[in-house]
């Protein structure tokens, strides 16, 4: 007896199709510009939001049963969690899973070694339940903004005591995840931030920040890591302002401290418009960088000020996601669903449509943007509007930087004054875009 035992096994049935537990665009055979669906979109399910959220918020109690027959805080929860969380990844061929390290199992008030037992149980039962499957570890985190210790950061903690926590917790979390055969290991600055600058030594914070960074990576590649070390940015929430702001900000900071060559981007598509920015935008930051590491796939709303984490059903947003994904030669990582359903789904069943709608809206993505790639117009409007970088003197010297300030001005003051840039058209690649998506 499994807990999804009505859903059937979803499968690829084709736009037509009406069953609600069917995908019409995620053909995971089916391949794209030469690679399969699958390989380019390895989906991943986040254990807190899929296994752990009940729906509850600030206003109410949670609406939906995530105990799975067994009491909550106990190692029994832990390993039904796991046995649900199997059996809702076969049952969708989702291949992946995220987690934080408080996730796996209830956490000791008293006693971090306690926990650590728990932690070295409960990853002995996902090895021992996974075996003969092709069910394996996307990433790994350890969970340093839920506890009070870290009221005030853990990287970014003004105390030692709790900094060697979160440390343990770190050092903990990056052995389940080389356990578990993780791809990637993720920072999400939760805590790591300030409320007000009046009590915040920003320069301390962020070198401490660093400091634990280059511990976890010596770590990490000691005890036989080889992915990838991720940050992912987000401007604010729960700090009113958080360090790793967006896909720039984390960027410089990486370079400053030297960390840059073991870290790479986990851009969460709510955080980017948090910050200001469209998804596609902190991806090509990303990628334009060399730092394109994986993705946390959701949308958020945006009359809501705040990560709403929902389920991405905005093609046009995937299109343009997965446009720059392919451009950047796909992605190291993965499509983690750090999705939830909103309060009122509260069934089994609103889990599976929240899947399927999520990985259908990606695969739509993918169909969409290697058609705008074959199509070619747009990269063609795009390599013609600074083709005269190649074509002119001028331009090769400005491009290979044998160009000098006193030339430039002389050139400037043989023209007079310059031709008039050629026009962008934007109207008119957005009406490819048209074309491309419903034509
Ligand atoms: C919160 C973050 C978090 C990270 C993992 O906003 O998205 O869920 O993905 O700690
Ligand atoms: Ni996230
Ligand atoms: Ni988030």
């Amino acid at each position: 007896m499994g807990f999804f035992d009505s859903i059937p096994q979803v499968t690829y049935q084709g736009p037509k199709c009406k069953d609600p537990y069917a995908f019409k665009y995620y053909d995971p055979e089916r391949v794209i510009l030469g690679k399969k669906m699958k390989e380019h979109l390895p989906f991943a399910m986040a254990w807190w939001h899929n296994l752990c959220a009940n729906g509850r918020d600030m206003f109410g109690e949670g609406t939906a049963d995530k105990t799975f027959g067994a009491a909550p805080g106990t190692m029994e929860h832990a390993k039904a969690k796991v046995d649900a969380g199997i059996e809702f990844m076969k049952k969708l061929g989702i291949g992946y899973y995220c987690f934080h390290d408080v996730d796996l199992v209830p956490e000791d008030p008293e006693d971090i070694n306690v926990t650590n037992a728990r932690l070295d149980e409960i990853s002995d039962y996902i090895l021992e339940k996974t075996k003969g499957t092709n069910i394996k570890c996307l990433w790994g985190t350890a969970n340093m903004f839920n506890n009070p210790r870290f009221m005030n950061g853990a990287g970014s903690t003004n105390s030692p005591e709790v900094y060697c926590f979160a440390a343990a917790q770190i050092k903990k979390a990056l052995e389940i995840t080389v356990k578990l055969g993780g791809r990637g290991y993720v920072f999400w600055g939760g805590r790591e931030g300030y409320e007000t600058l009046l009590n915040t030594d920003m320069k301390l914070e962020q070198e401490n920040i660093a400091s634990l960074m280059r511990m976890a990576v010596d770590y990490g590649r000691s005890i036989g890591f080889k992915g990838d070390f991720l940050i992912e940015p987000k401007p604010k929430e729960p700090m009113k302002h958080q360090y790793d702001f967006d896909a720039a900000t984390a960027i410089g900071f990486l370079r400053q401290y030297g960390l840059d060559k073991d870290f790479k981007m986990n851009i969460e598509a709510n955080h980017a418009t948090l910050a200001g920015h469209t998804f596609q935008h902190e991806l090509r930051v990303s990628a334009m960088n060399g730092m394109l590491g994986s993705v946390d796939a959701n949308q958020g709303d945006m009359l809501l000020g705040w990560d709403t984490d929902e389920f991405p059903f905005n093609v046009y947003e995937t299109t343009l996601a997965m446009y720059e994904i392919l451009k950047a030669g796909g992605i190291p990582g993965g499509f983690n669903f750090d999705s939830k359903n909103r309060r009122p789904s509260n069934t089994f069943e609103d889990m599976f449509h929240g899947y399927i709608l999520g990985m259908d809206t990606f695969a739509l993505g993918l169909i969409k943007a290697a058609e705008i790639i074959e199509d070619g117009r747009i990269e063609k409007a795009l390599r013609d509007r600074y083709a005269s970088y190649e074509t002119t003197e001028i331009g090769r010297k400005i491009r290979n930087h044998t160009a000098t300030l006193e030339e430039l001005a002389g050139c400037a003051a043989q023209m007079k004054k310059p031709a008039c840039p050629e026009s962008g058209r934007q109207e008119l690649l957005e009406q490819i875009m048209n074309e491309v998506m419903f034509g």
